[in-house]
């Protein structure tokens, strides 16, 4: 990358450029469009107001809080043009979550959906007493948007180092206590020139829907970075069950896909699947793919859906597949431009074949901001993730579980993921979620959470049935030993299961 780079003149003026100013951008299912000409307008006006309005200083911090929507994106790419640190966070965090948030990033200022201030205040009140805040969207349109709209719309883009910080990313991880990883404006251009251009491959022509939001990076590179680079047009949900999603994506043609594979699950069972028949590609990250629903999917609609794993800390998917090189089961090889490897338990590469450690090492690493959490992170230069992968002869890696969710039961080593595999096969699971429970006899149990759909009762003749079901798919000693039913499973904000709240439930 050249030594100077604004990552938002990438993301905008240069496809504006190339593409056309009057090719849609942004749509939304209410019929908003939004060109790429309005795009970057609204942006350099974003940028005038932090500006000319707030005194906004290159290297400052700006919160943005929002649903996916038009707006949310204007921002986002203001705070880069105008030289600012983006502190992306989930719309749906409560004050309890952002107040930490705020009190390491200490932003100077914040855009804010106007539906989603009161916690901001909340927030403001008790440990940014500085903070200033401006709305945007709504009926009677909010100061950002009125002072906005009051600006030229021609702003010159404040000239940022290619390694200067331009976004915080926070993430919960599995524990619940927020790091915020830091990455430049090369590593948002890094990402669509790695999965974006050598695995996505997006066209013009596409219409690209994700249900994860922007300030999870899955969310901000699949409707952001590698929509907008590519000249195509992002389809922004603000909230949709998956079902609804389907339906959304028929009526408005949606042709590439993005969403986890709780999702695509539900789609399935909904019975909406051929919904999705106009879709030219499909994503699956955030979870494990599991391999039936993978055939499924090929069956029912003909797609090849690609699965990926990425991690917030390496902003995007660093392992993934896609047409010949597909093998159903696997996740997929290292993204061109990455290195992987499985770790022994002292830090070096383990043979094929032998379960381990996912390592990885490409262009963007993990930085968190002031977290001596980092040191764990980083092993020997490898970014470990946190997931337990097989390495096969010809370097495609097999998941096995999070780090965290392998259960030991009588001395058996017991894949969770693989329990839920098998469970998820049966015709009345909805979703499940398998934990390791404390057992004075076995040491652990398998303990199965089961949502079962709609209409279903959960008592011992539906439980019985269900553990027959797995010793029938799978070894009968992983059976779960324990089944309980639950209206909904334990989800942070991106949508990430929380197996570690679940494993506090069981262990009283
Ligand atoms: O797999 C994930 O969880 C992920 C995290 C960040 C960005 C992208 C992805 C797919």
């Amino acid at each position: 990358y050249p030594e100077r780079l604004n990552a938002a003149v990438e993301l905008i003026d240069r496809p504006a450029a190339a593409f056309g100013a009057q090719r849609p951008a942004l749509r939304t299912p209410e019929g908003e469009v939004w060109t790429y000409g309005e795009l970057r307008q609204r942006a350099d006006q974003v940028a005038q107001v932090l500006t000319e309005e707030l005194g906004l200083q290159p290297g400052n911090r700006v919160l943005l809080r929002s649903p996916n929507n038009p707006w949310a994106v204007a921002a986002w790419l203001g705070v880069l043009k105008a030289g600012g640190i983006a502190v992306s966070t989930m719309a749906a965090l409560r004050a309890r979550e952002l107040a930490p948030i705020v009190a390491k990033t200490r932003p100077a200022a914040a855009l804010v959906d106007h539906r989603y201030l009161d916690e901001v205040f909340a927030v403001r009140d008790t440990v940014a007493p500085e903070l200033s805040v401006l709305a945007h969207g709504g009926a009677a349109a909010g100061d950002l948007s009125r002072l906005a709209a009051a600006k030229s719309g021609r702003f010159t883009a404040v000239d940022t180092a290619a390694a200067d910080v331009a976004l915080f990313g926070p993430t919960s991880g599995t524990t619940g206590i927020p790091k915020i990883t830091v990455h430049f404006h090369r590593d948002l251009l890094s990402i669509d020139n790695t999965f974006g251009r050598s695995t996505l491959r997006l066209l013009p022509d596409d219409l690209v829907a994700c249900t994860a939001p922007f300030a999870f990076t899955f969310g901000l590179g699949m409707l952001v970075v590698f929509t907008l680079r590519a000249g195509a047009c992002a389809f922004l949900t603000e909230t949709a069950t998956p079902v609804q999603l389907a339906r959304l994506v028929a009526d408005h043609g949606v042709t590439v896909l993005a969403t986890a594979p709780t999702a695509y699950q539900q789609i399935v069972k909904s019975g909406a699947v051929q919904q999705l028949s106009g879709l030219r590609r499909a994503v699956s990250a955030g979870e494990h793919l599991p391999r039936a629903l993978w055939e499924r999917l090929r069956a029912e609609l003909g797609l090849e859906v690609i699965d990926g794993i990425g991690a917030t800390e390496l902003l995007h998917i660093f392992i993934s597949a896609t047409g010949t090189d597909i093998r159903p089961g696997a996740t997929g090889r290292p993204v061109p431009g990455y290195r992987a490897t499985v770790l022994g338990p002292d830090g070096t590469e383990a043979a094929p074949g032998v379960a381990g450690r996912l390592g990885v090492i490409g262009p963007v690493g993990c930085r968190y901001l002031d977290d001596e959490r980092q040191a764990a992170y980083v092993v020997n230069g490898w970014n470990v993730t946190g997931d337990t992968f097989v390495r096969d002869e010809d370097g495609y890696f097999w998941y096995q579980a999070r780090e965290d969710g392998m259960i030991v039961s009588s001395g058996y080593n017991i894949a969770g993921p693989e329990v839920e595999a098998a469970l998820a096969t049966h015709p009345d699971v909805l979703e499940t979620a398998v934990v390791a429970a404390p057992d004075p006899e076995r040491g652990s149990v398998v303990c199965a959470f089961v949502v079962l759909r709609e209409g279903l009762v959960g008592d011992a003749a539906k439980a019985a049935e269900l553990q027959d079901h797995v010793k029938q798919s799978i070894a009968p000693y992983k059976y779960p030993r324990q089944v309980r039913f639950t209206d909904a499973l334990p989800r942070n904000a991106s949508g990430k299961l929380q197996h570690f709240r679940l494993r506090r439930l069981v262990a009283g």
